[in-house]
């Protein structure tokens, strides 16, 4: 760390108690601020984990009125879930906080108070939509209507989902209340608004001049909002959920979420250490780091700076460690559309595998891209690495010093020159982790830590002391000592990432404590030193259990196209003549066979009543040609022939064209004469 910081306050972003937390929260956020927050306290470093539930804003109140329940109901039951799935996983927050809490609803309230005496708000009247019947200002996501740009139905005032813009109430095309259903009318109402304005040459030089280290996007994307200048934004709203604006003539406002929420790390901390928080937020010798998800930058990097240089007494972000997104199959993770893999659920179907998913997630960490979860990748980095790579070696090293030794460690004899040569490689890695980690570059970092283990897997493979015991046994003494001297570095390394492993290694090997600082030292396990007994860090993921998660998606998605379906609007009106020009038949099929070089067709022979006739038809995804014969379908017969693959096409066989697209031969409900007329 830095010389001229004591000590390190590390937040992770509040998620909203709104719904269970999913692998992408855990990825962006929640496991490289506990790789980081790990490694300080491996260093000995003074550093404090704040965490905890953002518990206001609107989808709260949203999905409490859907419920029939209060949204503190709502806050109450997610708050535990994801607490208890956070915990599980072995995010090591000193403290996890909410923002129901008494204690953050004073925090928040002084701290608005002390800029409002300050006079660091400005205060402005705008007209905003309100619901007469309700009898209330509506918020952004409570007016839905026509979205400008797609024209789907249902945008929301702020986001139509469907086409992804950004909106403002007015934009939408006839707006209706979500509360009523009614058409909402505007009104005047007054708010406060943090001039962002005024705190931009400040900002612009902070961020752009003094912080060039930030990750690229963090940068990129302060510089884009700092070069579009800056606007004042409105810290209150007109809501019934949420910290009350704590001054007079306020009534039925509440201080917007993103005001409150960030300052839910100081109440948390409070929370934690009532005589001593201050020193982790207003001592300059004190670092803070805040980890977010892309979505959160402007808030952490100009939102909350500006909010804590206006209140004065406290330090600011010295680094904002931002991700992008996880996808998940290809597809965007969403609540709504329910396309995640729910911590919950993955704690249910993979007990005792959170070192597993720990492990995919940071190698697969959306450090500088969007990045894609899958189940195939999640199984292959287990088997492939974890299994064969890591537990191979720790295995290979542990049962063999129970086999021979008992599980004692030998004497280590004189070193040949490959025993040197790994010994060294070993040396470097506490230097390289470090660098790594200490640029917030989590993957590189677990990485190296896994080079480690090959090199291990690579020099008990070479060495072969189930071979060499039968001509040499004091040579494998050395060979197990130095495996066991690999083994204890690995379990270090590894304790940042796979808390849960290392744990289990430290006791079978009867270490008391791990210290970042033994890391590169290959005399950790003295000769003589009793082990415990052996037992597996990793097995095997079979196919099944990821064929089973992948059918659970799949079968997500088929539920979601069937929610989402809606017939297609109607074709423009026809007059009755141009129906009657339509000559559709009933035929019987003859004959069925699959074009030969073309996989979606068929060729049929239809008996018409008359002469018979060939048709050609694009079903052969759908239909077995066999199962065909003998049926009935209903065909236009006076199509003009074309030909297809070469064979003249004499009509068209009709079809339902499904939801998903797939098709259905329109068929009789009776059996009637060949070539009898539909209409
Ligand atoms: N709850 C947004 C989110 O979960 C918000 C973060 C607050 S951090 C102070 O993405
Ligand atoms: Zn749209």
């Amino acid at each position: 760390m830095d010389k001229k910081f004591k000590r390190t306050t590390v937040t992770s972003a509040l998620p909203y108690a709104n719904g269970p937390v999913h692998i992408g929260h855990l990825a962006g956020v929640y496991v490289p601020a506990d790789i980081y927050v790990r490694y300080l306290r491996l260093k000995k470093e003074e550093v404090l984990f704040i965490g905890g539930s953002d518990e206001h804003g609107v989808p709260i109140t949203i999905r409490a009125k859907k419920e029939g329940i209060t949204p503190q109901d709502v806050v109450d039951r997610y708050h535990t879930l994801i607490r208890d799935s956070f915990k599980e996983f072995g995010i090591s927050f000193d403290v996890y906080g909410r923002t129901s809490s008494e204690i953050h609803r004073q925090t928040a309230s002084e701290f608005f108070r002390t800029l409002y005496d300050k006079g660091e708000f400005i205060e402005k009247t705008s007209m905003q939509y309100y619901d007469e019947e309700a009898q209330t200002f509506l918020a952004d996501r409570y007016i839905t209507g026509e979205c400008p740009h797609c024209h789907a139905e249902g945008a929301y005032g702020d986001q139509c989902e469907k086409c992804g813009t950004s909106l403002s109430p007015t934009d939408l095309i006839n707006p209706k209340s979500a509360i009523s259903g009614s058409k909402p009318v505007m009104r005047e109402t007054k708010h406060w608004y943090l001039p962002l304005d005024k705190h931009e040459g400040w900002l612009r030089q902070w961020i752009l001049e003094d912080h060039k280290e930030w990750r690229n996007n963090v940068y990129g994307q302060c510089k884009s909002w700092l070069d579009m200048g800056l606007q004042p934004r409105a810290v209150s709203r007109d809501l019934d959920w949420g910290i009350p604006v704590p001054v007079e003539g306020a009534e039925g406002k509440v201080l917007y979420v993103w005001f409150d929420a960030p300052i839910g790390y100081i109440s948390n901390t409070k929370e934690l250490l009532p005589d001593s928080w201050e020193k982790w937020w207003k001592d300059p010798e004190s670092r803070l780091v805040h980890f977010i998800g892309k979505d959160n930058i402007v808030f952490h990097c100009i939102v909350f700076p500006a909010m804590l240089k206006a209140e004065g007494s406290y330090i600011l972000p010295d680094n904002v460690p931002s991700n992008e997104f996880l996808n998940l199959e290809g597809d965007k993770i969403s609540t709504s559309r329910n396309w995640a893999v729910w911590l919950h659920e993955y704690l249910r179907d993979f007990e005792g595998k959170q070192d597993v998913l720990r492990y995919v997630l940071t190698a697969n960490a959306p450090e500088t891209k969007d990045n894609d979860f899958t189940w195939k990748d999640f199984q292959a980095r287990n088997n492939n690495e974890l299994v064969a790579v890591y537990g191979n070696f720790v295995n290979r090293a542990l049962q063999l010093t129970q086999k021979y030794y008992n599980g004692v460690v030998p004497a280590c004899g004189e070193l040949t020159e490959y025993d040197q040569a790994t010994l060294d490689e070993f040396k470097d890695v506490k230097v390289k982790v470090e660098e790594l980690l200490d640029n917030f570059k989590f993957r590189d970092a677990q990485k190296e830590a896994m080079n480690l283990a090959r090199i291990g897997n690579k020099y008990i493979a070479d060495c072969e002391p189930w071979k060499v015991i039968k001509t040499d046994p004091e040579r494998v003494k050395t060979i197990i000592y130095i495996s066991l001297q690999l083994t204890a570095n690995l379990a270090i390394a590894f304790e940042p990432f796979l808390p849960f492993s290392s744990e289990k290694l430290r006791h079978i090997l009867n270490m008391e404590t791990f210290e970042w600082a033994q890391l590169g030292n290959t005399n950790l396990l003295q000769e003589g030193h009793q082990l415990n007994q052996p037992e597996l860090l990793f097995e095997k993921i079979e196919d099944a259990v990821i064929e089973a998660q992948v059918q659970k998606l799949l079968d997500t998605k088929k539920a979601n196209e069937e929610a989402n379906y809606k017939a297609e609007p109607i074709k423009e009106n026809i007059p009755f003549e141009d129906f009657e020009k339509l000559d559709i038949r009933v035929g019987t099929v003859l004959e069925c066979t699959k074009v030969p070089k073309a996989d979606k067709l068929l060729c049929f022979k239809i008996a018409d009543g008359l002469e018979n006739r060939t048709i050609v038809s694009g079903i052969a995804k759908y239909y077995k040609p066999e199962d065909l014969v003998g049926k009935q379908v209903c065909f236009i017969a006076n199509l003009a022939p074309r030909k297809l693959k070469g064979i003249e096409s004499q009509g068209m066989i009709l079809s339902a064209v499904n939801h998903d697209g797939s098709l259905s031969v329109i068929t009789p409900e009776k059996e009637v004469k060949p070539g009898s007329c539909v209409g």
